[in-house]
């Protein structure tokens, strides 16, 4: 490789970097993106917006390409593997703002969809703001929602769905939980690209989150009305 190929990362400034980095993770070149993150990070950028910023956006653009036929599964997978690489950097710093313990959630991915990067970012964050969250991981079937709730006892469910194929799952976790008499027991909460306020709704959720912030504050809201309830 030529001197003039060689980028620095260290010697660009912050918005060449995060040029770079979105450039880097289109190319899922996982330790270009774990060095990119720990200068954001050496630079007083917090954490936050590393996440945000940076490789949130820069999947943003994966995404659009992924949808346009100008990338594939294979692209798509490294660049995915590249951001879990800067996201595993960022979850204890996220994790360790030493919040107050807010409640507990059982978080996963329906059945049929391997989607997990949307869910791991709003499992982070939710830790971050003091949750405990047990993660389900993907794939998952009605019976391991149940089993989850049952052996965890959460406040909140967390269910992802990326497909349109998949969403519908939602509802038949849901619909289970009204049959045998413990939808109330928790606050659904539902999230994934393909979703939105109306699908919520109409599968009968508390709540429709576009990300993984707004996530944060529902629950937490939830969690307050629910306090105040019982001292109520
Ligand atoms: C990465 C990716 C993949 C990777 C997944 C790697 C992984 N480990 O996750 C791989 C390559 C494996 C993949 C496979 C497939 N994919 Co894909 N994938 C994507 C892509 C490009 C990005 C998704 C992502 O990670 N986004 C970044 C995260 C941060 O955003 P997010 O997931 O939306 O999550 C945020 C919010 O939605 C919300 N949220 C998410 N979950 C939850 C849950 C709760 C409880 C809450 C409150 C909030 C919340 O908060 C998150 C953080 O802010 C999307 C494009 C897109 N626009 O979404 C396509 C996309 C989802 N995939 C698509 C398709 C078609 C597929 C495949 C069928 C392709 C194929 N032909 O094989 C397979 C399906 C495999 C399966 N059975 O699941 C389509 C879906 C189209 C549709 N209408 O259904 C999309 C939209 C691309 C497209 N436009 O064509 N994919």
């Amino acid at each position: 490789m030529s001197e003039e190929d060689d980028i620095i990362l260290s010697e660009l400034d912050d918005e060449e970097l995060v040029q770079q980095m979105m450039d880097d993770l289109y190319d899922g070149l996982k330790e270009e993106i774990e060095e990119g993150v720990n200068i954001l990070l050496e630079r007083g950028w917090t954490p936050y917006d590393v996440l945000t910023k940076a490789l949130v956006a820069g999947m943003t653009i994966v995404g659009h390409d992924f949808r346009d036929g100008i990338l594939f599964v294979p692209e798509v997978l490294l660049a995915a593997n590249a951001m879990k690489g800067g996201m595993a950097i960022l979850k204890p710093l996220l994790a360790e703002t030493g919040a107050p313990r807010m409640g507990k959630m059982v978080i996963g991915t329906v059945k049929g969809d391997i989607h997990d990067i949307g869910k791991n970012l709003v499992s982070m964050m939710m830790e971050g703001a003091g949750f405990e969250v047990v993660d389900l991981g993907i794939n998952n079937a009605v019976e391991a929602y149940l089993e989850a709730l049952d052996s965890e006892k959460p406040d909140i469910l967390g269910m992802s769905a990326l497909l349109t194929t998949t969403m519908p799952y939602m509802k038949v976790v849901i619909d289970t939980l009204k049959e045998k008499g413990i939808r109330d027991d928790y606050v659904v909460l539902v999230g994934g690209a393909p979703l939105n306020e109306e699908f919520g709704r109409a599968i009968g959720a508390d709540a429709y989150c576009r990300d993984a912030a707004v996530a944060v504050e529902t629950a937490k809201d939830f969690m307050s009305r629910r306090h105040n309830q019982m001292n109520g």
